[in-house]
């Protein structure tokens, strides 16, 4: 493997979610800071998906979307560099309009398989999420995760209650 190879930009995706507070103002910021690194780009963004609570269902609806992003980042130093604006997200938040959550899973990062403590990729329960699945499919329909295509696993998911917030595609931008 070439030097370009190991140290080049690699493609990977990520999911964004919130029910608390403002959370269409956290992902457009999270992705904003994202972009603004100079080892990150935001390639790509879905629409913006509103959809009901997954697992625990009493709670608020979710804002749901996905982002294709190149970066230089190793994949445990982008997953830092996530839960780094979760809690900048939320300190912010605390301190001026009460409390606002957002939740950035890595889904993909290259083709690659990583089974770490603190990091699966691809993200353990995305396959079976159409919260996650139908944003990933305004990006990447074709992309094969666990052998198969993202639109064809969404064929199979439960798609129930979940609308399109806002068609634009440049909503997280300010
Ligand atoms: N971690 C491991 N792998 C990853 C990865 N690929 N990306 C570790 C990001 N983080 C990863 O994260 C806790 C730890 O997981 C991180 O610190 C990291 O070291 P977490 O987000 O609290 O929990 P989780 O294990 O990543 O679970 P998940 O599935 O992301 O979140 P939750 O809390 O189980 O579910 N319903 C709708 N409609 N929309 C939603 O967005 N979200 C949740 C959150 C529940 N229901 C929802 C939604
Ligand atoms: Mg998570």
């Amino acid at each position: 493997m070439n030097k370009s190879e190991v140290k080049g930009w690699q493609a990977a995706t990520l999911g964004l979610g919130g029910n608390i507070g403002d959370p269409v103002a956290a992902m457009a910021d999270a992705l904003s800071h994202l972009d603004q690194r100079p080892d990150c780009r935001v390639a790509s963004v879905s629409r913006l998906y509103r959809t009901p609570p997954w697992g625990k269902t009493d709670q608020a609806d979710f804002y749901n979307a996905c982002a294709a992003v190149d970066t230089l980042l190793a994949p445990q130093e982008l997953l830092a560099a996530c839960l780094e604006i979760e809690r900048t997200m939320k300190r912010v938040r605390v301190e001026r309009w009460g409390p606002r959550t957002i939740d950035i899973d890595i889904l993909t990062f290259g083709d690659r398989t990583i089974d770490a403590e603190h990091l699966k990729v691809p993200h353990p329960r995305m396959t079976e999420r159409a919260f996650v699945l139908m944003p990933l499919a305004d990006i990447d329909p074709q992309l094969v995760v666990k052998g198969q295509s993202i639109a064809t696993w969404l064929e199979l998911a439960d798609r129930t209650g979940i609308a399109v917030a806002n068609e634009n595609r440049a909503w997280w931008r300010g």
